[in-house]
């Protein structure tokens, strides 16, 4: 019989949990062990990040078609305070976000009576026509729907329209709750869960991200809540696409379901907790700041969640009519400050969960690094500060006399020295001179060497620690101990690392070339990210094999596997390409993440069907794998021997051994499988052994061309 300690078991060791655990857990788990559950699963798959980002909202019009019972936002035409904005009101609003900071304008509102496909793209192209650069994230799918159907073309087509006229991710709205009789209850309008699931499969097989929501809180049952989990945990396996779930509590002000109240924090808390340890497939946990306000988002964070949306800059009117946070408005400083509370790392994100990097003059408050006062000094001159006003304010008036009567012996004695120092100027008035000259010199120097030290801390250097394959988060406490500090600067996704690892450090340092730095200098790396980020894939049949290999490495992706066919005029010549079996055209629009790998079907002539095996040892696996494909040749396995102990030392470890050796006849497209270590001097001393190898093979190979070129002459 399954018990809560089974499951919180299975769930610490990073398994996959039943919809039936998932109800034990939420009826029967205290919530102290959610939290602890849930943190477990958010630092598997997000480490001790919190995501925010700067964003606003814009929701055209309140006026919709459709008329849910638990919307408090919903007008009729003609009502007084329903709301519509043209599309030139849509520019306007665009144009006065120019120069802001914003990476994101969040679209979404009424199911205007009239508006078409042409209309919504119209609407987005105006907005990305004055922010090229901010990302649009349009329509949910209840919206996508209607517009497609109305249209009367397909799901695709209508996508397809959406993403060229700007669209880049979908939002999560609209999937209020998907058991069908309850769907019938709340929202008999909307489109059905099986549609909004469609709407949201199509854009992720077309590579565009989306967000996922379910409003709960209201009149649904423990089981339909986690029905409509389960659901979108299984789309997410058979077409993997969702960057977040967003749980969005009901509120009950303004709208027709107001008699089913609003449910309690604790619940709140669950839901988080639950949704993170369920949705294992989904990468984030968005606790909507605007919906649960800041005290439950602060919270939310115990239970699971690693984003809090974002700026928002009073532009939702969703959740203030129905009684959620009026007016929301968050800086970064507040986003940063509630994230810190909570002990987590605050990370801005763009719309797709890349850390977005700003320049320092970009970062609000950031002062210049080397003219800013060190930590020690600000300290100083404020405790010196803070002693000035103590003295001024706490004197009694009996310490003040005290501090006001003359010292008499002291008065004395400095009045005897002053009356000598002078007589000694009258009588040596040049050579006096030169010594208070000299005096007010030594002064000087003192004070700058004083200053400097202070100011640059030029006495004091910190050895750099060497990060690579350390957890972020761990490194930031380490960098934090020794007064440095640590800025992510870039991220790369290797499937086989954990997220959050770090793989590259600016300075570098080793155990053989050590580097030191002053104390609170910034450290800059790249970490392998937590989740992976979406690229297009090039079209590159019709190309040369160099060509095609070049443009899909320039784009993130990998080689998968080359496939030769014979072909009567041209070897090396890109026939078609594929991903996850399915082939890609010149028409396909397809995203993927980065690092997929592409299997490319490549020509080559009958006569030309042989390939030398290239020289291989002395490289790193990227550059083995590089120089096979250059030659018509497959990476077959891959073995580490025993010096190799981790996966950031599989990065720094080099070939020494090759299964078929240097200038081996194979045909195209054989696999060489490669021996890897981190032994230097065995890598060494094979790679003087392959110089050799080389050097003989060469002299062979310029043999056997003589050979064949005299007897081609004496044929002739
Ligand atoms: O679909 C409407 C909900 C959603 C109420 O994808 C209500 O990043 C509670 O989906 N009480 C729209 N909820 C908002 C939305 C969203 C918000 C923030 C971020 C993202 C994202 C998506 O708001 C609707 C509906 O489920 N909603 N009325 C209400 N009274």
């Amino acid at each position: 019989m399954l018990t809560i300690n089974d499951i919180s078991d299975a769930v610490r060791r990073g398994e996959r949990i039943s919809a039936e655990a998932a109800m034990m857990l939420w009826r029967e788990a205290p919530l102290w062990l959610l939290g602890e559950l849930a943190t477990a699963r958010k630092r598997q798959m997000s480490g001790q990040t919190v995501y925010y980002n700067r964003n606003v909202h814009l929701e055209p019009t309140n006026i919709c078609l459709f008329n849910c019972e638990f919307c408090s936002f919903r007008r009729r035409e003609g009502d007084a305070d329903a709301w519509y904005m043209s599309l030139d009101d849509i520019e306007a609003r665009a144009r006065e976000l120019v120069g802001t900071d914003i990476t994101e304008v969040h679209i979404v509102g009424g199911v205007h009576p009239k508006h078409d496909l042409d209309t919504y793209c119209a609407m987005i192209r105006r907005v990305k026509g004055v922010l090229p650069h901010v990302t649009v994230k349009a329509y949910t799918a209840v919206e996508i729907f209607y517009m497609i159907r109305h249209e009367g073309v397909s799901i695709v087509e209508g996508l397809r329209r959406l993403k060229e006229a700007g669209m880049e991710c979908i939002p999560g709205g609209g999937a209020e709750i998907f058991d069908a009789e309850l769907r019938k209850k709340i929202c008999p309008d909307k489109c059905s869960a099986e549609e909004w699931l469609a709407v949201h499969r199509a854009a992720h097989n077309m590579g565009i991200a989306t967000n996922c929501t379910m409003l709960y809180g209201h009149i649904e049952s423990l089981e339909q809540r986690i029905d409509h989990l389960e659901r979108l945990r299984t789309l997410q396996d058979e077409a993997p696409g969702f960057d977040a779930f967003i749980p969005l509590k009901y509120h009950s002000r303004g709208n027709r379901m107001s008699d089913a109240g609003e449910c309690s924090v604790e619940d709140d808390l669950r839901m988080i907790a639950i949704g993170r340890i369920f949705l294992d497939n989904i990468p984030h946990i968005k606790a909507y700041w605007v919906s649960y306000g800041r005290a439950t988002t602060e919270m939310a964070l115990m239970f699971g969640a690693d984003d809090i949306d974002g700026t928002i800059g009073d532009t939702t009117k969703i959740y203030s009519m129905a009684g959620g946070v009026a007016r929301p408005t968050m800086s970064v400083a507040e986003l940063e400050a509630m994230v810190t509370a909570a002990g987590f790392h605050p990370v801005e994100r763009d719309s797709h969960y890349n850390a977005v990097v700003r320049g320092e003059d970009d970062e609000a408050g950031d002062t210049d690094e080397e003219d800013a006062p060190t930590p020690s000094v600000v300290t100083e001159v404020k405790e010196q500060d803070m002693q000035k006003k103590t003295d001024t304010k706490t004197k009694t008036p009996a310490a003040k006399r005290h501090a006001t009567k003359p010292r008499r012996s002291g008065a004395k004695s400095s009045e005897g020295l002053f009356s000598r120092v002078m007589s000694f100027r009258k009588r040596y008035p040049i050579l006096a001179n030169m010594v208070f000259i000299g005096i007010f010199a030594l002064m000087l120097l003192i004070c700058l060497s004083v200053g400097l030290k202070r100011g640059t801390r030029l006495g004091s250097t910190i050895e750099v620690p060497n990060l690579l394959g350390m957890d972020v988060d761990d490194a930031r406490g380490v960098l934090e101990r020794e007064d440095l500090q640590i800025v992510v600067r870039d991220s790369i996704f290797d499937v086989d690392l954990p997220g959050g690892t770090i793989v590259d450090q600016l300075p570098r340092t080793s155990s053989v070339r050590e580097v030191t730095v002053k104390p609170g200098r910034k450290i800059y790396v790249t970490i392998n990210a937590y989740s992976r980020r979406m690229v297009d894939v090039p079209f590159v049949a019709k190309q040369t094999l160099r060509q095609a290999l070049n443009q899909i490495e320039r784009s993130g992706l990998t080689i998968s596997k080359l496939v030769y066919e014979p072909d009567m005029t041209s070897t090396d010549y890109v026939l078609r390409q594929y991903v996850d079996r399915r082939e890609i055209q010149p028409t396909t629009s397809r995203k993927c993440p980065v690092g997929t790998g592409v299997t490319l079907t490549v020509s080559y002539r009958r006569d030309e069907q042989m390939v030398y095996t290239p020289r291989l040892v002395g490289l790193s696996l990227q550059q083995a794998k590089g120089v096979l494909w250059d030659n018509g040749l497959n990476v077959g396995r891959v073995v580490y021997d025993d010096s190799v102990e981790d996966l950031i030392a599989q990065r720094k470890a080099r070939v020494y051994r090759q299964s078929q050796s240097l200038g081996t006849m194979l045909n195209r497209g054989d696999e060489v499988t490669l021996y890897l270590s981190c032994d230097e001097n065995l890598v060494d001393s094979m790679n003087v052994i392959a110089s050799r190898d080389l050097k003989s093979f060469e002299e062979q190979r310029r043999k056997a061309l003589s050979e064949q070129a005299d007897s081609l002459k004496e044929v002739l």
